[in-house]
């Protein structure tokens, strides 16, 4: 069986319906060919020098590079995608005021590499599952993607199911689709890489957005810290994490994150309130009247 493959142009809004019942969605034609060539051609020299992964998760055939934000300008446009933030946003919008980057990572599966065990990305966060999506990934084809080469294996609609790591064979496919394809597919919906049968190594980039009140895989401000991201477009840097997730969390010093993006480095500031303004009503009407009997009673 192959899965089946949605052309652009597409909205946002099929996908995600797509992606809510089959937990996964392979879309072609969303990033132009030279973009694809250029972050290829950035990873390239970094391969070269990265050595094997050593884990029976990560393998021992496959090379994994994170940092791809600072190793790749040409990844820019990939992780910030328009459709795809759209997306993302429609699978965890609902649960928080803003979803993150979650990792980076550039994945080569090399010649004689076995299949990688079959998980759910989001098992690493302590969830009861079926529960709300805390994750979704893109795992973009810098290779075409065939059975023979490792394309990634899913199972269809298994985020609706209990995990299962030893299912029947024909009830996991793999993601055939050419270079520069997308594969989306949800944190609960169980994968793996595939095992390598050709000579040729098989390379796919990983972006994984979460929640914006989840811990991040990858250390975003370890992988980007602020004197590299003082020169990156906000629209990556809030992904990262230079950004105020409401209520209260992420900041520097009381505040916003994104004021270590000036330049400087201010040590003594006021701390602020960063929550919805509904509450800030709320809080502001209790502690006024608390103000008031405080006085009737002086
Ligand atoms: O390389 C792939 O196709 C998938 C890898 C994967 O699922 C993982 O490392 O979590
Ligand atoms: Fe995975």
């Amino acid at each position: 069986m192959t899965l089946p493959i949605i052309n652009c142009p597409v909205s946002a809004g099929e996908v995600f319906r797509f992606i809510k019942k089959e937990g996964y969605a392979i879309i072609k034609g969303l990033a132009p060919s030279n973009v694809i060539k250029a972050v290829a051609g950035q990873l390239e020299p970094f391969f070269g020098q990265t050595p094997n992964c050593e884990g029976y998760f990560w393998g021992f055939k496959t090379i994994r590079m994170g940092g791809i934000i600072t190793k790749s300008s040409a990844s820019h446009e990939l992780i910030t995608h328009p459709l795809i933030l759209e997306i993302v946003q429609a699978v965890l919008g609902p649960y928080c005021s803003s979803f993150q980057l979650n990792l980076t990572q550039a994945i080569r599966i090399e010649p004689g590499e076995i299949k990688q065990p079959l998980h759910r990305d989001q098992e690493v966060f302590p969830y009861e599952h079926p529960g709300s999506e805390c994750q979704i990934n893109v795992m973009w084809a810098l290779d075409d993607f065939t059975k023979e080469n490792g394309a990634t294996r899913i199972i269809p609609r298994s985020h609706l199911q209990k995990l299962d790591r030893d299912p029947p064979e024909d009830q996991i496919i793999p993601a055939e689709m050419p270079r520069g394809t997308a594969l989306i597919y949800l944190g609960s919906l169980t994968h793996s890489g595939g095992g390598n049968r050709t000579t040729q190594p098989r390379t796919g980039l990983a972006i994984s957005y979460s929640l914006g009140w989840l811990r991040q895989a990858e250390n975003q401000f370890l992988a980007v810290p602020p004197e590299i991201a003082r020169t990156l477009p906000e629209k990556l840097t809030s992904l990262i994490g230079y950004r105020i997730h409401e209520p209260n969390l992420g900041w520097y010093e009381g505040q916003d994150p994104k004021i270590l993006l000036s330049g400087e480095r201010p040590v003594t500031l006021p701390a602020r309130d960063y929550i919805p303004r509904q509450i800030t009503e709320k809080l502001k009407e209790r502690q006024e009247k608390l103000l008031k009997l405080e006085k009737e009673a002086a």
